[in-house]
């Protein structure tokens, strides 16, 4: 079936007939995970729509503004400061990584024991799936897990790379050398785009990319009533899109859903029946088109209230101070934020066990499940350290290691049942 994208997705050197049985599995898939919910907020059409144009309207107006001389920044991860992409006039957007399709072609030059996630992008890649890496005029990597580093030398044969080097400890010398690298970062982009970033312009982006933050923080907060008004799978959804909509029209869009929300928790109303089990996510990120783990939670008696999470509240949590004067002074305090970020690839990495727990009594859950893609070493291990700190607390963790097939729904449920039983009991 043609579309009206078509001659965009051949410009772009996609594989169209792979292509388009991708969006067909992907229609599918929503339907079944998103679109058959009951009690969905009216807000979420727009969440819908954007999902449903995910490789046609966002990547025409991508192509847009690259007519008019802007360039394509893609990410991987939350480290990469959007702030010093915005202000040199450029687009940000998250590379999803979060589908099997392409895991072959990532096989012929990846081990087979290496996680999903970075198969994802490559696959996407090697496979000519994905338009959003096809219109990237630079690819930003960096050096998180060794997975991540190492893919990114076979994904600079296929694509423009850039890595920034991101430090393993929280010294006074790491933070060094990360307001060098964001140094270092700045130089490329305004050598990319040719536009040199002045405060006034990282001022701006700065505020654009809180109030987005800002707004998720809002949404996150509305959620954790009792009874939660929204079910996890629609907040992982605004999260996942937050990383490719254009961001003023994103947080304008979901100050409305909030709007909507706050009405219904001040109506008492919940999405899930009285006395369902609150449980919160942590772990490694969820990518778009990833939803397997949310929806085996709510299709067993669950709901998902809180995501330990880069997609999720390791994203959204902290906000650069916004009331630096100076470049400079601006440039501290990018550095300082991102210096927050508790991903499992430091060490030590306290904070995390921390935010954990305080996230876990804030939700008031019944219990955590630990997300670990397997062969993700960071997540994991430090599942281990998680488990202690949450028991010392008293409250129950399940430890879960999966990828993107469909093979262990059933068995994953089986466990997550038996999970929300044990909590009751
Ligand atoms: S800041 S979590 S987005 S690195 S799942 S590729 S860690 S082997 S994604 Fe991440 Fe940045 Fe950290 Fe967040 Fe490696 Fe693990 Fe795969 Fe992972």
């Amino acid at each position: 079936m043609s579309t009206p994208y078509d001659a965009m997705w051949e410009k772009l050197n996609l594989d169209l007939e792979a292509h388009a049985g991708l969006l067909e599995v992907l229609g599918k898939f929503y339907g079944d995970i998103y679109l058959s919910q009951s009690g969905r907020l009216k807000g979420m059409e727009y969440l819908d729509f954007v999902l449903s144009e995910v490789h046609g309207l966002r990547i025409k107006e991508l192509q847009e503004a690259k007519a008019q001389g802007k360039k394509i920044i893609g990410t991987f991860c939350v480290f990469v400061p959007e702030e010093i992409v915005l202000a040199a006039g450029a687009i940000q957007v998250g590379l999803c990584a979060g589908a099997e399709a392409g895991k072959e072609a990532a096989e012929k030059v990846l081990p087979r024991n290496t996680c999903a996630l970075i198969k994802s992008f490559v696959g996407f890649k090697l496979s000519k799936l994905c338009p959003y890496i096809e219109s990237c005029d630079l690819v930003v990597g960096e050096t998180t897990c060794d997975g991540k580093k190492k893919a990114y030398e076979i994904f600079a044969d296929y694509a423009p790379v850039y890595v920034m080097e991101i430090p393993q400890m929280k010294n006074a010398c790491d933070r060094d050398l990360w307001k060098a690298e964001i140094l270092r970062f700045k130089d490329k982009i305004e050598a990319l785009t040719g536009n040199i970033i002045t405060a006034e312009k990282l001022k701006g982006a700065i505020k654009l990319v809180n109030d987005r933050r800002r707004v998720l923080q809002r949404l996150n907060r509305l959620r954790a009533a009792v009874p939660t008004p929204i079910s996890g799978r629609d907040v992982i959804l605004a999260n996942q899109i937050s990383f490719y909509d254009d961001p003023v029209r994103f947080t304008s869009k979901m100050g409305e859903l909030c709007d909507e929300l706050e009405a219904r928790v001040n109506r008492g109303e919940g999405v899930a029946p009285k006395g369902t089990a609150r449980l919160m996510l942590s772990g490694c990120p969820m990518a778009v088109p990833n939803w397997k783990v949310p929806f085996v939670i709510e299709s067993s008696g669950a709901v998902v209230v809180g995501e330990e999470s880069c997609i999720g509240t390791r994203n959204t949590r902290d906000l650069v101070d916004e009331s630096a004067e100076t470049l400079e002074a601006m440039l501290d305090a990018l550095a300082d934020r991102y210096m927050k970020i508790d991903c499992a690839c430091f060490t030590p990495n306290r904070e995390r066990l921390d935010h954990i727990v305080e996230m876990a009594k804030e939700l008031k859950v019944d219990g955590v499940i630990h997300y670990a893609l397997s062969f993700c070493q960071p997540y994991t291990i430090e599942a281990y350290k998680v488990d202690q700190t949450l028991q010392k607390a008293g409250i129950p963790m399940l430890a879960i290691e999966t990828d993107y097939s469909m093979e262990d729904v059933e068995q994953l449920k089986t466990r997550v049942e038996a999970f929300v039983e044990m909590t009751r009991s």
